[in-house]
């Protein structure tokens, strides 16, 4: 591992709202008195009634209450829009990007007002009330920042889902969460190709019984769309129809604002809970200090809105702190491999976010696409959604920010609502590779198997000791799986999935998952989900899978398949196996490889041992390690011979 450093450069240490000699002042304070520290922070939104209690909360495993500012009220989008009217009316609250590079457009805060208006009140006349959920399933267009503003403006709770999934993961999320009222639009546009998102949420409705009164359809092709009178309208008509005017709703800060299904180690995808006063806080505060955003700066985070980096580093923080958010519909490639730098330059881009993934594709295109362009304007980069490895690391600092720019890699996860562990551009010395220290009020602890927490340098599992605002506050409608999945493992800890290293600065090092989640281009996975989809086929009866590294996604998927006896395991069935799991789950959940398997290693009381299956997937049949507990340890002969990939 890379131990090489870069010191803060001199200018940031000027420029930035926080160097390092604040950090530690303010990051001692905030976990020494975590009261009066988020006491005075949380007075960065503005509330309707404000609150007079700070935190309140227990990670007690059979008690897990989560709740901060909790007598006081508001509203996200109060704070996301008409708090800047007064002050920046006209300011560009979005630049939007289309897929095709003549498309795109600039949205004032006066605009979004008006647009989140007109749409909230859609919402009401189609019987949205506060607490009621909806379902939105669109592309990378304004509306889909409109709808979830005018969702958190009449009260109403979000529930995105990636316009990459299949009709059948969308269904099981409306099913879900029970939402009346899906948004969708009759076409996405990615890379020059039209994406079926009306044919997809037809289907997925179609699955779902008598749950969806209304569809409303944004038109963003003009492509042909089947159409169900008295369910499906069209957003432009409905929006002419009403008024401009829609007083937000008076919600209190522990009301729910979002729902966003994820996966886990095991069953279903989880609904994550976020809730209106805590979380925005803590998106506004971790968007302005990690990213140094300075009024008027120009600053782009590639996510998708159907991704928590979208709701909080494209939506929430940024408008919150009344800034210019870049949203682009594209993908990095389209028309040409540097249209990433073409856009930092054709808007005058100053803050660029995106995913150790495009950064490793990027690279292998070589420098002449990046060197071509200018990126005068960067002078900040951000990573997210998987460890990145150094070589990438420095690459984009070298190539991308030639040397200039500071990298902040963040690691968070949708849970956490915002960034936990990452450096402050003015403030934190970088080392490639490592996300570095907490941010304010974040207590990372690293423990070991027993749960006894490690200190100084060490290696172990990543857990949370206490509480910050941000915080998921339960899984939907299933509370008692929240307390299960995160604080039974250590109890009274939050316990993140990953492992980590701590170094002797006090580094943290993410190391990856430590449990059965793969992270597959910085999308979350559960192998298991994978696994259902696999057995739900008809020639299959059985299947295990596992992560393996994979140069570009960082993680791939490896599929071990038993067959039906009687069953011909061809290359046409391991074809059609592939494309059963992209229609069930969608394309990210392609497995890359499938090992027909006619046995898998399972102990004597039936269990799969994946860890000698990931072992086999890495290609390192030497650490194998004990087979003898092994049901039939010949298995493990016939899956090392027949190795795919
Ligand atoms: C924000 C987001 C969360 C998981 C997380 C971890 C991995 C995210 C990372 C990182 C190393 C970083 N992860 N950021 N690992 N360094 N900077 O990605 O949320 O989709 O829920 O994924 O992603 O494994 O546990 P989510």
């Amino acid at each position: 591992m890379s131990e090489k450093v870069y010191p803060v450069p001199a200018e940031w240490e000027n420029r930035a709202f926080i160097n390092d000699a604040k950090y530690k002042e303010l990051y001692a304070k905030s976990v020494s008195d975590p009261e009066a520290f988020w006491a005075e922070h949380g007075k960065r939104i503005d509330w309707i009634k404000p609150f007079t209690k700070v935190k309140h909360t227990s990670f007690d495993p059979h008690n897990v209450s989560i709740k901060w500012f909790e007598d006081g009220t508001t509203n996200v989008s109060l704070n996301c829009v008409d708090r800047h009217l007064a002050t920046r009316g006209d300011q560009v609250a979005i630049i939007w990007e289309g897929d095709n590079p003549d498309d795109s457009k600039k949205i004032t805060y006066k605009q979004l007002h008006e647009e989140v208006s007109r749409f909230a009140n859609v919402l009401k006349a189609k019987g949205v009330a506060k607490g009621d959920t909806v379902t939105i399933y669109l592309p990378m267009i304004p509306e889909a920042a409109y709808a979830m503003l005018a969702c958190a403006r009449v009260g109403a709770v979000h529930s995105i889902v990636f316009g990459g999934f299949s009709p059948d993961s969308l269904a099981g999320r409306i099913e879900g969460c029970k939402s009346k009222v899906v948004i969708t639009a009759d076409e996405g546009l990615r890379g020059g190709r039209k994406v079926p998102l009306k044919a997809n949420a037809d289907a997925a409705i179609a699955k779902t019984g008598d749950i969806v009164k209304t569809q409303i359809v944004v038109k963003r092709t003009g492509g042909k769309v089947a159409w169900s009178e008295g369910r499906d309208v069209w957003w432009h008509e409905e929006t002419a129809k009403v008024s401009a005017d829609c007083p937000p709703t008076e919600m209190n800060a522990e009301d729910p604002l979002f729902i966003l299904y994820t996966s886990g180690s095991t069953g279903a995808p989880k609904g994550v809970v976020h809730c209106t006063g805590g979380y925005l806080v803590y998106a506004a505060m971790t968007h302005q200090y990690v990213f140094d955003y300075h009024d008027g700066d120009i600053y782009w985070c590639t996510a998708d809105v159907g991704w928590v980096t979208g709701h909080s580093y494209i939506v929430y923080g940024p408008l919150a702190n009344g800034a210019t958010t870049l949203m682009f519909e594209g993908i990095p490639n389209y028309p040409s491999i540097s249209r990433f730098w073409d856009v930092v330059d054709k808007h005058g881009v100053n803050i660029f976010y995106t995913a150790p993934t495009a950064i490793r594709s990027l690279m292998g295109a070589g420098e002449e696409p990046v060197k071509k362009t200018s990126r005068k304007t960067l002078r900040l980069l951000g990573s997210v959604g998987e460890p990145i490895n150094p070589e990438a690391w420095e690459w984009y600092h070298r190539v991308v920010g030639e040397d200039r720019c500071p990298i902040v890699d963040t690691w968070w996860q949708t849970e956490t609502g915002g960034i936990l562990i990452t450096p402050l551009p003015g403030a934190t010395k970088l080392k490639p590779g490592s996300a570095t220290r907490p941010f304010f009020g974040v207590q990372p602890q690293v423990v070991d198997a027993n749960g006894g927490v490690i200190e100084g340098p060490c290696e172990g599992n990543l857990v949370i000791a206490d509480s910050w605002p941000g915080q998921m506050r339960t899984v939907y409608g299933d509370h008692e799986r929240f307390q299960q999945t995160y604080f039974s493992t250590y109890p009274g800890k939050y316990f993140t999935g990953d492992g980590c290293r701590r170094d002797a600065d006090g580094f943290y090092w993410i190391t990856g998952r430590v449990d059965d989640v793969i992270n597959v281009s910085g999308h979350r996975m559960g192998t298991a989900e994978v696994e259902s989809a696999l057995v739900a086929h008809p020639a299959v009866s059985e299947a295990a899978v596992v992560g393996y590294p994979h140069d570009l996604k960082g993680q791939g998927i490896y599929a071990y398949v038993t067959v039906m006896e009687g069953i011909e395991p061809t290359e046409e069935l391991r074809k059609e196996l592939v494309a059963w799991v992209r229609k069930e789950i969608g394309p990210i959940a392609s497995p890359d490889v499938v090992q027909f398997a006619p046995g898998l290693p399972k102990t004597r009381s039936g269990k799969i041992m994946r860890r000698i299956l990931r072992k086999i997937a890495e290609n390192e049949f030497g650490s194998l390690g004990d087979t003898s507990t092994l049901a039939d340890p010949t298995v493990v002969d016939d899956l090392i011979a027949n190795r795919g990939g």
